[in-house]
């Protein structure tokens, strides 16, 4: 088999209302996906995303510029493929847009992969599990008031989620302490409760916060300090109980090697996009698991589910709802645990009609 050729299409997709963080401000997110065609006439499908669809055209060039690398390859190689991308990107810098368009490269060749063996790939890269504990994410943002992060809570109880996170990044460590406190009051003591703060403290108000938090029985504080502070992220890990999340923010098996040695991470957090795709991303668990470190995936809801149906130290599914529009197949969730897909490949496909309607380019 091989590859004949790579399409694109570029998609904007609105947010039902705009969203805050500690460092993001989000009112939509915009898409290049990405399908590698086959002399097999089987279809590879991924996505690269972006906040408020900005440089949606770089990604795409950077995308193109792998062509060499992938057109005329047999997918099933995809470990040489991905070799040759890494090589290839040496001198463009091995993180940021070059790592996030081989990450869809390489995911779109396992889905061809997993369609051609008529496998779902979880399946194909060994089982471990047919659902997986799941946490609802698309809510609980900074920018909501203490009424809306309670009602939005219930919500995500009403529709069968048992684990939720929000977000903290308040000025004030009370007002923080406030707002988890009226959360977890309004959930109860049995539904898993974990807390982001998107690197948005410095260590001594992470700690002090942190303290207040241990009350809560989080299930974790995740990037209480700036990603690139992994000393920073150590001493918070060691100053509290609450295990401490990270790994969203870095690149790669040699990102999380330096987490993992540092102590930066109780709980390891790889991003699809930013680890290098379904290759790296099975490589990095096997790296965590060596340092007993549990891992949880980062937003890709969809295409991680592979991942965590065959890392036994996968311990949770984030759960985004941002681009479930764009698929054919719901996920499905069974109680308060995402069923593992049934299709082929990853088991999602585009929906043609949904791409139209929110087609830019
Ligand atoms: C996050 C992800 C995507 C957009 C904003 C914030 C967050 C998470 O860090 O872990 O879900
Ligand atoms: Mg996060």
């Amino acid at each position: 088999m091989k590859v004949t050729g790579m399409r694109f299409a570029q998609v904007e997709i609105p947010l039902a209302k705009p969203i805050r963080t500690a460092i993001h401000d989000v009112r939509s997110v915009g898409c290049v996906l990405v399908y590698l065609d086959t002399d097999a006439g089987i279809t590879g499908e991924a996505y690269n995303f972006t906040m408020n669809a900005v440089r949606l055209d770089v990604l795409q060039a950077m995308l193109e510029s792998f062509s060499r690398q992938v057109v005329g390859k047999d997918p099933h190689d995809v470990e040489c493929i991905w070799d040759a991308m890494w090589r290839d990107s040496n001198f463009f810098g091995q993180k940021g847009v070059s790592i996030f368009a081989m990450s869809s490269i390489d995911t779109a060749c396992w889905d061809i992969v997993g369609k051609a063996a008529g496998k779902p790939l979880y399946k194909l890269f060994g089982a471990c599990r047919d659902s997986v504990d799941v946490y609802a994410s698309g809510g609980l943002w900074l920018s909501l008031s203490i009424d809306e992060l309670v009602e939005e809570a219930r919500a995500f109880l009403a529709d069968g989620f048992r684990a939720m996170k929000i977000r903290v990044g308040k000025k004030r460590v009370a007002e923080d302490v406030k707002r988890v406190a009226a959360v977890r009051d309004a959930i109860g003591p049995d539904v898993a409760l974990m807390a982001d703060a998107n690197q948005g403290f410095s260590v001594s108000h992470a700690i002090r916060l942190g303290r207040y938090m241990e009350e809560f029985a989080l299930e974790w504080f995740e990037e209480p300090v700036p990603a690139w502070d992994l000393e920073g992220h150590a001493a918070v890990a060691a100053a509290l109980d609450t295990p401490i999340a990270s790994g969203e923010t870095e690149y790669t098996r040699y990102g999380m090697r330096d987490m993992l040695t540092a102590k930066a991470a109780d709980v390891l957090m790889p991003d699809l996009q930013r680890i290098g795709g379904l290759t790296e991303l099975r490589r990095v668990a096997n790296l965590a698991s060596s340092f007993d470190v549990p891992v949880s995936t980062h937003i890709f809801t969809e295409q991680s589910l592979s991942i965590a149906g065959s890392a036994s130290n996968c311990i949770y599914l984030e759960h985004m709802p941002w681009f479930e529009s764009l698929y054919r197949e719901p996920m499905r969730l069974i109680d308060g645990r995402m069923a593992m897909p049934e299709g082929d490949g990853l088991g999602f496909t585009f929906d043609p009609d949904a791409i139209d309607r929110y087609r830019i380019k």
